[in-house]
């Protein structure tokens, strides 16, 4: 498979600037082949612990293939990600096909989960013949500024990127200035040593000065404060200036630090914010939660675009970032588009898989399973014209349908949703007997869910079959006639099952109890339960008295943490291990949301417009853990 990759126009200088950053704030010796190769432990519990391996390359040539290795003294691992993990300890990890070769400047981080085994969360020193720089040490934070110059001086780079790096080095050891990172309105300490992305020192979780600072504003590198709204305010290049003034002698003059480093940042904030970086260096080893899918198992799915959509996972210009995120986080893919009806039978007599076979390959390629949507669904415009017009046999035609496509994909999907919104909302004028008036409906009647159930099953036994609707977890009617429908499904001896509550949610709509009580109420019935289309909206177009917010305030990344918490929460509350057929998040990032547009905006997912870990993946995480932090 060919990746294409588009080079944006600043991705050269933002990618060599953000690679020499990255290196000098490491304080690095000028080896063309140095890897730092660094164990966190990111997350621990009675029992359990979570720790990340990271593999830095700070040399100046590309590393093709590596193999680390490390020992516990009691410490044993029960699963990993990201890496093919041999032995019993001592351990050993090798890279796989997607993430074997590091750039210069760039990293790759895989994880394992374990058993502390009596002992404490322990943290090995990672071996390899990759590891040839000393792993990161305080000591190298006290390098003095003229090793730091020195090191700058023999790389022979320009002028101005060398002043970056010395304001790099500044930044990146400035928590002696008590400068912290203001991480979408939670402020944590900033690495002395980590270069980039989550580390983990003196005991306590730090951000890299790098990442930090390439988060859209206001967030970011802020002085000393005593709360988020002070942090958030006192951000600005002037008051960064001001630190790495006082913090560093190594930098020569305030003002070219303080031009040059604004200049850097805002070289990554307007490149990143156009989801232009094509490293993937920081989308890829940022975040508290070292990854969504290991800590259950039960599938941790996300949305996609494929085929020739602009934000195809797999060949757009940001399909490195995405790729990132989505091998790190989630174990299934459904496709935002590519296989709904009008993609895959366009016409009677033409149906079109070639879209549809590239993403279900690239995701068997890398472990992913697929959920698929949609095989029937009354949205206009996924409607093919000839089904609209047709005026044959109805029912023949919409088996015919239902067979070609599923048996297509029979063996290579786990599940469908058979049916998509078949269920009247409530208040709507035109439905029959509680049902949405589609083409299908008026044809068919309720015959035509349950047809497409049977048909489905025959094309291929093994899937399971989900009816998929939104607002069914409101406990108004819609979730009364869904009730009813799968009650007379399962009478009539329809094979469904389980159920894919979409939860397209507000901030503080439906209320947890409210949900719950739907999705139980399914359970009940010993079908499975999916979120199969979860976001989480901040604004709300539907209440005029609601607040706008413009932008993601701390305050409300805070309450979109606890809602995406509170939800996953209450999945795992209610919906018994056997019958989770898991969580689907709509979209891997914000700016490709179909909530966030020109006219209104939002930042409805997990990851923000520079691929950057929300407040929102923590809380996604804690639902799945249990934890409140
Ligand atoms: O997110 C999808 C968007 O890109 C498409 O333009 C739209 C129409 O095909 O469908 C969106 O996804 C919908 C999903 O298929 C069914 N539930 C509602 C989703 C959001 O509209």
């Amino acid at each position: 498979m060919t990746i294409k990759i588009q080079k944006p126009r600043f991705q050269k200088s933002v990618q060599y600037l953000c690679g020499f950053i990255l290196t000098s704030a490491a304080f690095l010796t000028a080896s063309a082949q140095a890897a730092t190769c660094t164990y966190t432990v990111i997350n621990e519990w009675n029992t359990g612990f979570q720790g990340s391996i990271t593999i830095a390359n700070n040399g100046t040539t590309a590393i093709n293939g590596w193999n680390v290795g490390w020992q516990y003294t009691s410490n044993k691992i029960t699963s990993s990600w990201n890496a093919t993990l041999s032995g019993s300890n001592p351990y050993t990890a090798s890279s796989l096909d997607w993430n074997k070769t590091i750039q210069p400047g760039q990293s790759v981080s895989f994880g394992v989960q374990g058993d502390k085994n009596g002992g404490a969360a322990e943290k090995p020193v990672v071996t390899g013949s990759v590891c040839s720089a000393t792993t990161s040490s305080a000591s190298s934070v006290a390098s003095s500024a003229s090793s730091v110059e020195s090191s700058v001086a023999s790389s022979a780079v320009s002028s101005s990127v060398k002043s970056s790096s010395s304001v790099a080095s500044s930044v990146a050891s400035s928590t002696a200035t008590g400068q912290q990172c203001n991480w979408y309105g939670t402020l944590y300490p900033l690495c002395n040593t980590t270069p980039n992305g989550w580390g983990y020192e003196n005991n306590k979780s730090c951000i890299a000065a790098v990442t930090c600072s390439a988060q859209p504003a206001p967030y970011g590198i802020v002085g000393t404060v005593s709360s988020v709204s002070s942090a958030a305010s006192s951000r600005s290049s002037s008051s960064v200036a001001s630190s790495v003034k006082s913090s560093s002698s190594s930098v020569a003059s305030s003002s070219i630090a303080s031009s040059v480093i604004s200049s850097v940042i805002s070289s990554i904030k307007s490149s990143s914010s156009s989801s232009k970086i094509s490293s993937s260096s920081v989308a890829s080893s940022i975040s508290g939660v070292v990854s969504l899918k290991a800590l259950v198992d039960f599938p941790i799915g996300v949305a996609v675009g494929a085929g020739s959509e602009s934000d195809s996972i797999i060949n757009s210009s940001t399909a490195t970032q995405q790729q990132a995120i989505a091998f790190q986080h989630f174990s299934q893919f459904t496709a935002g588009n590519i296989m709904k009806m009008s993609y895959l039978h366009p016409s009677e007599t033409s149906f079109t898989f070639t879209q549809a076979d590239e993403l279900v390959a690239f995701a068997a390629q890398h472990g992913i399973k697929i959920h698929a949507h949609t095989l029937i669904w009354h949205s206009d415009y996924q409607v093919p014209n000839f089904m609209k017009n047709y005026t044959g046999d109805f029912a023949a035609m919409l088996k015919t349908h239902i067979q070609t496509v599923t048996s297509h994909f029979a063996g290579k999907v786990d599940s469908w949703d058979v049916v998509n919104e078949a269920l009247a909302e409530d208040g709507d004028g035109a439905a029959v007997n509680g049902f949405r008036n589609s083409v299908f409906y008026q044809k068919m009647g309720l015959d035509f869910i349950d047809q497409a159930f049977i048909n489905a099953r025959a094309a291929d036994p093994a899937a399971d079959l989900f009816y998929n609707d939104f607002n069914i977890e409101n406990g108004g009617t819609k979730t009364t006639n869904l009730l009813a429908l799968v009650d007379g499904m399962k009478t009539r001896g329809v094979p469904i099952t389980g159920v894919g509550f979409q939860m397209h949610v507000l901030l503080d709509w439906p209320s947890a109890s409210t949900i719950e009580a739907a999705m139980k109420a399914v359970a009940d019935r010993g079908l499975k339960v999916k979120i199969s289309e979860l976001d989480v909206r901040v604004n709300n177009k539907y209440n005029s008295s609601a607040p706008v917010y413009t932008s993601l305030t701390p305050s409300v990344a805070a309450l979109q943490k606890e809602r995406y918490r509170q939800i996953v929460a209450a999945y795992v509350k209610v919906v018994p291990p056997a019958q989770r057929a898991g969580i689907t998040v709509w979209g891997i990032w914000d700016a490709d949301s179909w909530l966030n547009t020109a006219s209104e905006p939002d930042w409805p997912l997990l990851f923000d417009i520079n691929f950057l870990p929300k407040p929102a993946l923590q809380g996604f995480a804690n639902g799945l853990t249990g934890s409140n932090q």
